[in-house]
């Protein structure tokens, strides 16, 4: 018989009693595998929910939404789990839908580069698919082995290249969404020009699940770049990473794809970590380290404009030190520095993560400004064995004004918290940037949107969730401020 979705160890008596009770459509698994749902990535947020229902189409799920909203049952949408504020998980006893089920590729337009797949296609798998037909997915970020592709646009992730190919806003053509009530909006067209009526899509990207489920996505895919190049400078000062910022856009402005920068303490904790070895590229420590991708369609060009860049930046005195990938293994090793800080981070500490966006000017203030508040509340300094602070580190994708500020501490403890937030949160507004530049709110920002967004655009976004999900029922706690 054919399975009807996957429940996992004891479904809600409500949600069973009124779904039809044929126990053989259904898979009940072992309370002890629900654990994996409960939990996010850090360890951090933690529900206890006893039913994980994994679809396998946008018509099952419609069933199952239906019978959650006559019920008042709450839900939350998760994808791969890789979410950093709590979104992906329940507060209370919220049943999961996970979308991992749904992950085939309906079809690939190997003329126009779109892609129409299921949500819970695996971004890796979905790069390495349309990498067999020239092209590649227009966002790439360290978690792409286990996030979704849907869970990417519940989010409006952003990631590593989101300097060349932009926000998923632009990219995403069409989507196939559940509505709260079962209503299925089935907009997965591949047009890039449409402007009948409102774009409605635009709403679910970066909704993070509290508008509807998407269940499917239309992407547009751009062509695979032929020749790619990656280096990586060890720099003195901050200083000197906005100049190189501001050279390497005047060399390489049109095939610059990435510019990173890793502040030296994460640096050394990646270096020292026991997740993965890496070898270090420099002989010598610096202050500051970044990485510059080129991708281009020529290499003898792109060869030559790299050149001109190192010779400029050597010759200037802007970095100290600077190696260049020779080849795709060597790419591959620098990028791994990189992609690999948020677990290296993890495996010193509980870590507290903040994702902001400032004028780039302002943005190493803002780390300094956090070091000396947690010595000012002596978490960080004291000694060695004591501090409560096991590292605060500062990097991100400077070139999009994007900040990560990651605070490992022994535990995540109020100490610890106390010192952070406000504060932070402060800073920010204080320059007027985001409190969340690719990370979302989830349950982590929830009460805090206030410090970016006025009360007339909150009133708003309240009336809009209220238009799809009159009673609530989806992603609850999450996104928008409980309180009227
Ligand atoms: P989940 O974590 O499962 O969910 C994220 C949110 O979307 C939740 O609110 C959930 O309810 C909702 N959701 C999930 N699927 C659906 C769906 N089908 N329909 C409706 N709502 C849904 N983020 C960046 O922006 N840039 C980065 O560079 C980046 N790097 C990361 C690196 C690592 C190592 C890790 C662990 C995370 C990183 N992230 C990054 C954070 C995270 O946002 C992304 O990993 C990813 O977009 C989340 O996808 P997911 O499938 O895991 O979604
Ligand atoms: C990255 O850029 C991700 O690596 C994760 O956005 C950042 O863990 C973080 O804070
Ligand atoms: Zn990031």
């Amino acid at each position: 018989m054919e399975q009807f979705a996957t429940v996992m160890a004891t479904p809600k008596t409500s949600l069973l009693s009124t779904i039809p009770s044929d126990k053989a459509r259904w898979n009940v698994l072992a309370a002890e595998e629900l654990d994996h749902f409960n939990m996010d990535w850090m360890g951090k947020y933690r529900g206890k929910s006893s039913c994980v229902i994994k679809p396998k189409s946008a018509e099952e799920l419609s069933a199952i939404m239906r019978i959650c909203y006559e019920n008042n049952i709450a839900i939350v949408p998760q994808g791969g789990n890789t979410g950093l504020v709590g979104g992906s998980v329940p507060v209370h006893d919220e049943v999961v839908v996970n979308l991992s089920s749904m992950n085939k590729i309906r079809s690939f337009d190997t003329m126009a580069g779109t892609l129409v797949c299921d949500a819970g296609c695996i971004l890796e798998v979905l790069d390495d698919y349309v990498a067999n037909e020239g092209y590649m997915m227009p966002l790439d970020l360290g978690a792409k082995g286990s996030c979704h592709i849907g869970g990417n646009v519940a989010a409006n992730a952003g990631g590593l290249r989101f300097l060349r190919y932009g926000s998923l806003h632009g990219s995403v053509l069409g989507l196939e969404v559940v509505l709260p009530n079962g209503d299925i909006i089935t907009g997965l067209q591949t047009l890039r020009k449409d402007n009948t009526g409102l774009d409605l899509k635009q709403l679910f990207i970066g909704s993070e699940g509290t508008l509807g489920i998407i269940t499917g996505v239309s992407i547009a895919t751009p062509p695979r770049p032929k020749s790619v190049k990656l280096a990586m400078f060890g720099l003195d000062s901050y200083e000197a990473v906005q100049q190189t910022f501001r050279t390497v856009r005047k060399y390489c402005g049109e095939i610059l794809s990435a510019f990173e920068f890793v502040d030296a303490d994460t640096f050394n904790v990646v270096m020292n970590s026991k997740v993965q070895s890496h070898k270090n590229p420099f002989t010598e420590p610096h202050r500051m380290y970044v990485l510059v991708e080129t991708s281009g369609s020529n290499k003898e060009h792109d060869d030559e404009k790299m050149q001109l860049l190192l010779e400029e930046l050597l010759e200037s005195g802007l970095i100290s030190d600077g190696v260049l990938a020779q080849d795709e293994t060597q790419i591959r090793a620098l990028w791994a520095i990189r992609e690999n800080i948020p677990e290296s981070l993890g495996h010193l500490g509980k870590v507290y993560k903040y994702d902001v966006s400032l004028p780039i000017e302002k943005m190493y203030d803002l780390v300094d400004a956090v070091k000396l508040q947690c010595q000012k509340h002596r978490i960080l300094g004291v000694s060695p064995g004591e501090d409560l602070v096991l590292a605060v580190g500062g990097y991100g994708h400077i070139g999009d004004g994007n900040l990560h500020i990651n605070v490992a501490a022994k535990g995540y403890l109020a100490e610890v918290e106390n010192a952070l937030e406000p504060f932070i949160y402060e800073f920010v507004a204080s320059v007027r940037g985001s409190i969340s530049a690719e990370h979302g709110l989830g349950l982590m920002k929830a009460d805090k949107i206030g410090y970016s967004k006025d009360l007339v655009s909150i009133d708003c976004m309240k009336r809009i969730k209220r238009v799809f999900d009159p009673k609530g029922l989806l992603n609850p706690y999450k996104y928008l401020p409980s309180r009227n």
